[in-house]
């Protein structure tokens, strides 16, 4: 069976839980704790030199990383349902929406970014609060932008996809750091339209092993 290195409240590798779940593709959980910095220590390094989550690793050892390259692998693999769509630039298309989340936004308000400002650049809870909250923000600006232009449930799809699998930890965050997601009306509908959903359930961080019985 494969194996998945991950933290109930990553959002990288919360991507990665909706993604098989999507496919309904079962693996082992092994959670790697990154409040007491487990992501840092040795054994992690061996699978990821950037110390981050999450890590897929393989039925022969193989080590992935990077939640979207390891989502693309998970698409590529198990077909049924497709998470991208086969129409070239539609797939662009949803590609550039989840970059977004990905890479302008999450890796802004990752957990070492927001240990560093607070260290070094001497910013309170508030601070950090603040940061985070407008960093999502402005990424969401234009991902509610983007999604105002289509008519589907989903952004581009009547049926969940790679861009949700994304979006959903990133609203997770939005709202752990106070984002008010009625700016966002199309974001929160896609949310809200995901979050009842089995594989979404199955993925959310309360329902995963390691989260603490006091998550809130
Ligand atoms: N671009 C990477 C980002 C991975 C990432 O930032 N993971 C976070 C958890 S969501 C992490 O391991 N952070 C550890 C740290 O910041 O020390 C991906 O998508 O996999």
């Amino acid at each position: 069976m494969m194996k998945l290195y991950g933290y109930w409240r990553s959002s990288a590798s919360y991507r990665v839980r909706i993604a098989l779940a999507l496919k309904g593709v079962e693996v082992e959980h092994i959670p790697v704790n990154l409040r007491e910095g487990e992501q840092g220590q040795s054994e992690h390094i061996s699978r990821n030199p950037q110390g981050y989550l999450p890590v897929l690793v393989l039925e022969d050892g193989t080590q992935l990383t990077q939640s979207l390259a390891i989502m693309d692998y998970i698409d590529a693999t198990f077909r049924d349902p497709d998470l991208m769509p086969r129409d070239a630039v539609k797939r662009s298309k949803m590609l550039a929406a989840s970059l977004i989340v990905a890479t302008d936004i999450h890796p802004i308000q990752n957990l070492s970014v927001l240990k560093y400002i607070r260290a070094e650049h001497g910013q309170d809870d508030a601070g950090v609060t603040q940061w985070a909250a407008h960093w999502i923000t402005k990424g969401f600006k234009a991902l509610e932008e983007i999604a105002q232009g289509y008519e589907t449930t989903y952004l581009m799809t009547d049926v969940p996809s790679f861009f949700e699998c994304c979006l959903i930890p990133q609203v997770y965050n939005a709202r752990r750091f106070g984002v008010d997601m009625d700016q966002f009306p199309r974001l929160k509908a896609i949310d809200a339209a995901c979050r009842d959903l089995p594989a979404f359930i199955k993925a959310a961080p309360e329902t995963q092993p390691d989260a603490p019985a006091n998550h809130g």
